[in-house]
């Protein structure tokens, strides 16, 4: 039955076409562009990455040359890279792009038996389809000397038939590649050769030639008048306007070489520039940004990827170490240097810290600094300043930090020490909020004391009893707390999670005004008021912290 058009529906275009074959499979795809009316092309590609520009610029197939494939793997294209390493390459080149790919088989590395397992692994590995020419193994690319033996009919029409026959994808192609111009036999061969390959299964015919006009090329297509759809590559008759092609019907022009060709002129000038310059610099511009390359390489996804299978527990931990303040009780030993630059046995307080968390893993750190931040000397840690140290708290220090409140951290004071088991402990941790508390700290804190460390009210109290493992929740935290449990060390770890939260916690705390005065006790009274349940490490001591003299000289004794 006619289908008839009504009015407004029209006729289907190039671009339909495309849209419905993105939804075919690779061969079916290399199918449509042979069979179709339109005059189609595939680019030439040689390894992974030229294979993904091709696709990226916007062709519907690439072609697989054998001469770049060899060249760019330092070999000539004499079959000198085996069979299996063309089946390698491909196979990256398949992997990393969606469109056909037409591999140039050569002869078929061999004879019908070769072939056939050729064609087996292309349909295993997704390859759209093969050409192969009816020269002799080994082969000798075409534009290579004269009068190169060509295949007997029968044997080639033989290796046909046998890929043909072991294609496990219906819609796996077999180009046949005439080469009897090219061999100066004349265009009665190619027409018999022609009317051979086709009846032998050949699903299309590529007609080469190495003359510098299409006449020969043109002269073919006219007499073979479309009998079966026509490939051809004009490398050497580059000058003829495509619209020429068209005229007589071929369905597939291969631009076979040139991305090669073009790697070769970059690399060569590029190297040159470098050897005379002794410099990157003149050629820093000219060249694609790293950017690009891990763009190309698809960085992109393997980071969402990660997010979705790595779970949040593995995702490398960061650490803040809040460092703005001078430390007053100090005197004279800060009048030139933060508190966390003051030196126990010949280390700041702060390198101690830098290399504990560096044997954790810890490698991404952040101090955010105030008072004297010139005078801090660490390697290997990113500075934040707290410009208005002197008139805020922690919490605004940590709120310096917010960008990277975005994955697990440790968040640490800048002017305590610790043993490494504690640091180790909480790392473990897989809780959105964990603090550590020293159960043992009346030995320390008495009296008036109380009314400036930061204590805790938790959910049990410490017990020794090594079979109890019960979670600890915080319930409360702050100065001179009824009923308190431990007195909180100034270190805490956050999962990803956790840091989303305490960053939300800062905006809020900033939007209404009370950021400036508080501290970390009410950013986590906060989140418990909100219904969040932060988990308490107890230790017993080993660790301190330095506020006066007094506690530095006990730090003198830590090892
Ligand atoms: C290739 O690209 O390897 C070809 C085409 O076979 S040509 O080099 O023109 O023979
Ligand atoms: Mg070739």
């Amino acid at each position: 039955m006619a289908v008839v058009l009504r009015s407004d529906e029209r006729e289907p275009t190039v671009a339909d076409d495309r849209t419905v074959s993105s939804r075919m499979s690779k061969a079916a795809r290399l199918r449509a562009m042979l069979a179709s009316p339109d005059l189609r092309f595939l680019m030439e590609a040689h390894n992974g990455l030229s294979a993904k520009i091709v696709e990226e610029t916007g062709f519907e197939g690439i072609w697989a040359s054998g001469l770049s494939i060899s060249a760019a793997l330092g070999v000539r294209d004499n079959n000198e890279a085996s069979w299996t390493q063309v089946l390698e390459v491909i196979e990256f080149m398949a992997d990393a792009t969606s469109i056909p790919i037409l591999l140039d088989g050569d002869t078929g590395y061999g004879n019908f038996n070769n072939f056939r397992r050729l064609v087996r692994k292309l349909c295993q590995r997704g390859v759209a389809g093969v050409c192969i020419e009816d020269k002799q193994f080994p082969k000798t690319n075409s534009f290579l000397g004269e009068n190169q033996p060509l295949a007997d009919i029968d044997e080639f029409c033989g290796k046909i038939k046998a890929g043909k026959d072991s294609q496990s994808d219906a819609d796996f192609s077999v180009v046949a590649r005439i080469e009897a111009l090219i061999a100066g036999w004349g265009m009665a061969e190619a027409l018999r050769r022609a009317e051979a390959y086709h009846a032998a299964g050949a699903d299309a015919l590529l007609i080469h030639s190495k003359k510098t006009d299409p006449d020969e090329i043109l002269a073919f297509c006219r007499e073979w008048d479309n009998r079966c759809p026509v490939v051809i590559v004009p490398t050497k008759y580059y000058a003829t306007p495509t619209d020429r092609f068209r005229d007589v019907h071929v369905s597939l022009v291969i631009w076979a070489n040139h991305n090669l060709r073009a790697a070769v002129t970059a690399m060569r000038e590029t190297s040159r520039r470098i050897l005379e310059e002794e410099s990157l610099t003149g050629v820093e511009h000219e060249v694609a940004h790293l950017g690009d390359i891990f763009a190309l390489a698809g960085n992109e996804e393997l980071e969402a990827a990660e997010d979705r299978y790595l779970g949040a527990s593995d995702e490398q931990a960061g650490a803040i170490i809040l460092a703005a303040t001078r430390g007053d009780a100090l005197g004279d030993l800060t009048a030139e240097k933060p508190k966390c630059m003051l030196d126990v046995r010949g280390e700041s307080l702060l390198h101690r810290q830098v290399r504990s968390l560096n044997a954790l893993g810890v490698r991404d750190i952040a101090v955010v600094a105030g008072y004297r931040r010139d005078r801090i000397d660490v390697e290997g840690i990113e500075i934040l300043p707290n410009e208005a140290y002197e008139s805020t708290g922690e919490a605004a220090s940590l709120a310096c930090a917010r960008d990277q409140l975005d994955r697990p951290v440790v968040v640490s004071y800048g002017d305590i020490l610790f043993r490494p088991f504690v640091l180790d402990m909480l790392m473990k941790s897989e809780a959105d909020i964990a603090v550590v508390a020293d159960a043992a700290w009346r030995d320390r804190v008495s009296g008036t004391a109380r009314r400036s460390v930061d204590l805790v009210r938790c959910s049990v109290p410490y017990t020794t009893d090594f079979l109890d493992d019960a979670p600890v929740g915080l319930k409360a935290i702050g100065f001179d707390l009824d009923g308190a449990n431990g007195e909180w060390v100034g270190l805490m770890k956050l999962s990803a999670r956790g840091a989303r939260l305490v960053g939300e916690t800062l905006d809020a705390m900033a939007a209404d005004g009370s950021l400036p005065d508080a501290g970390l006790p009410d950013v986590l009274m906060r989140l418990i008021a909100a219904g969040e349940q932060p988990v308490v490490l107890y230790v017993t001591g080993n660790w301190l912290d330095v506020n006066d003299a007094f506690d530095l000289a006990q730090a003198r004794n830590v090892t």
